[in-house]
């Protein structure tokens, strides 16, 4: 095996984001840009002999082309074993379930998430470590010094391999073992929940629709609810992976997944629906004519979690990010155990998972999980909630909801993002919010309340003691309400700002209203904070959850 040594110059833009480094796919095919960043990779963890490595993507353009190159740099660092999913294929708690279940040393997935694909879309690349989740901000913050400072990678020169065919080859003196995508992970979701109930309601009147968005999911829903659970053929949409998600937009949520939204909000619409995200970690669960925001569908599988075979025995704790809404905070308050509120990125809940303080995390932004990987992970939610619903027989997706609310009372929550502003614009809006504050020592009334405290969330990590600071804009109210404002960091093209808007509401008599009416003042009171349609020239978000 020769090893060749290429000569490379740095490129200055390869920080990761809140989940790896996303950028176009144009920049990752100039020459050297891929290498780069999977050489600063290997030189910051290392390669100890005897190793395996886990690589697989989400089926978008270029991944196969990159898992050819990362598999010639692999042999030439010294890799042992590569694990790579059939085609290419491997969803990202899919990934992360490998990794662990092999004892890896870690991997490559190859996915920008819900970000669109094509030639002239986007790509992404992210480490993972041994636990199977997103290598810590210690080693992300050390991968980008490392890119800064990069003068040569190491590849052999070998020809590509085939990525259909099941089996072992030879890359260098490096083996290659192309495993079964789905396998590993099904034996997984097997092991944690009650497949027999779930059958049982699949068989019965109950009607479902999975919406796999022509990503990664789509094998993995194949399997697990037709071939293992037996739904019926034809329950998964859109199953079949295209490299450039059939032209769409992978992002479930109300505006992308409209496909879903029409069918569970048509005639006759089914009792459940749900949908996943280019790489297989995010979910959109709906019922009749009824859509269950991520953040109560965290507290939900958290209260319910006593249904669920692999939790009945009880959790340690929850967490979720800063800007999901505290219904899970009532929950863990209820049962006892401790909330975490960790900064936005699944890596935050890493060193929490590992020390068992958490069994159940969750964020806003579609994402929920738990301790059986180190991901967030969209089939496994929905398989919670299938769980739920075929032990809470007979009871809808909005009577579990509105049963939880009237037991919890409801975080009437809404998100907006102002996608693709310009980034000074952006920035401007950040900072007329600070300087809003900064004014004035006194803390004023808005929307009718009093503010009791702004800051800019810091987080300091319960197990290692790292801190991470500027991880957004807080205005918290008196009687519990907040408004957050944040700048998106896992978009390729300008800037999108979040505005995450919160209250409290006890009276059951209210819980039916839309979030958008009962958060109408405060929206206001964001848009005064911010002056933000002044700045961007937006009247209105182009998403709204
Ligand atoms: C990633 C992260 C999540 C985060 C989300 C949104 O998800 O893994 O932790 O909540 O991005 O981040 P931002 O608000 O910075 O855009 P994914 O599904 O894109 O990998």
């Amino acid at each position: 095996m020769t090893i060749r040594i290429q000569p490379t110059t740095p490129f200055n833009d390869q920080k990761p984001g809140t989940s790896g480094l996303r950028k176009k796919v144009k920049v990752f095919q100039e020459p050297g840009y891929l290498e780069n960043f999977v050489q600063a990779c290997f030189d910051v963890v290392g390669v100890p002999s005897g190793q395996t490595l886990v690589v697989g993507g989400d089926g978008r353009f270029f991944n196969d082309c990159a898992i050819q190159t990362i598999l010639k740099m692999a042999a030439a660092n010294g890799v042992t074993k590569v694990l790579v999913g059939q085609h290419g294929i491997l969803s990202t708690p899919a990934t992360s379930c490998v990794i662990r279940k092999y004892q890896a040393m870690g991997g490559f997935i190859l996915s920008a998430s819900h970000n669109p694909a094509g030639p002239d879309e986007d790509f992404g690349i992210k480490y993972n470590v041994s636990n199977g989740g997103p290598a810590p901000e210690g080693v992300t913050n050390a991968v980008f010094a490392q890119t800064l400072a990069m003068d040569h990678y190491k590849i052999v020169d070998s020809a590509d391999i085939d990525l259909s065919v099941i089996g072992e080859t030879q890359v260098g003196d490096m083996l290659v073992s192309i495993i079964d995508s789905v396998a590993d992970y099904a034996e997984l979701m097997q092991s944690l929940f009650d497949f027999s109930a779930i059958r049982q309601l699949l068989s019965s009147e109950f009607r479902m629709v999975f919406d796999a968005m022509h990503a990664v999911t789509g094998p993995y829903a194949k399997v697990i609810l037709e071939e293992m659970l037996g739904a019926p053929q034809g329950t998964v949409i859109n199953g079949i992976p295209l490299s450039d998600f059939g032209g769409g937009h992978p992002d479930p949520n109300l505006t992308y997944a409209d496909a879903l939204v029409e069918i569970m909000y048509g005639d006759n619409a089914p009792d459940f629906g749900a949908a996943s995200d280019g790489d297989g970690d995010r979910n959109m669960i709906l019922g009749n004519h009824f859509f269950v925001n991520p953040s109560d569908s965290l507290a939900l599988i958290a209260a319910n979690a006593h249904f669920v075979p692999a939790y009945a025995k009880g959790l340690t704790g929850v967490a979720r990010s800063m800007p999901t809404s505290g219904a899970v905070d009532r929950v863990a308050e209820a049962m006892g155990i401790d909330c975490y509120e960790t900064p936005t990125g699944w890596k935050f809940f890493g060193n929490l998972m590992d020390a068992g303080k958490v069994v159940l995390c969750g964020e806003e932004s579609f994402g929920t999980g738990s301790n059986h990987v180190r991901e967030k992970d969209g089939l496994w939610a929905v398989l919670f909630w299938l769980n739920v619903l075929a032990a809470r027989k007979g009871e809808s997706v909005e009577s579990i909801v509105l049963h939880h609310w009237q037991q919890y009372g409801r975080n009437v929550y809404s998100r907006h993002d102002y996608e693709g502003v310009d980034a000074t614009a952006a920035a401007q809006v950040m900072d007329h919010v600070r300087s809003y504050f900064e004014r004035d020592l006194q803390m004023p009334r808005l929307a009718n309340r009093l503010v009791s405290l702004w800051d800019d969330f810091a987080y300091s990590d319960p197990v290692d003691g790292s801190e991470t600071t500027g991880q957004g804009l807080r205005v918290l109210f008196e009687d519990g309400s907040r408004i957050v404002f944040r700048l998106s960091g896992t978009g390729t093209q300008g800037a999108t700002i979040r505005i995450y808007l919160e209250s409290f509401e006890a009276d059951s008599a209210k819980h039916c209203i839309d979030a958008q009416i009962l958060l109408a003042d405060l929206i206001a009171a964001s848009h005064e904070i911010s002056n933000l349609p002044q700045l961007t020239g937006r009247d209105e978000p182009t998403v709204i959850t």
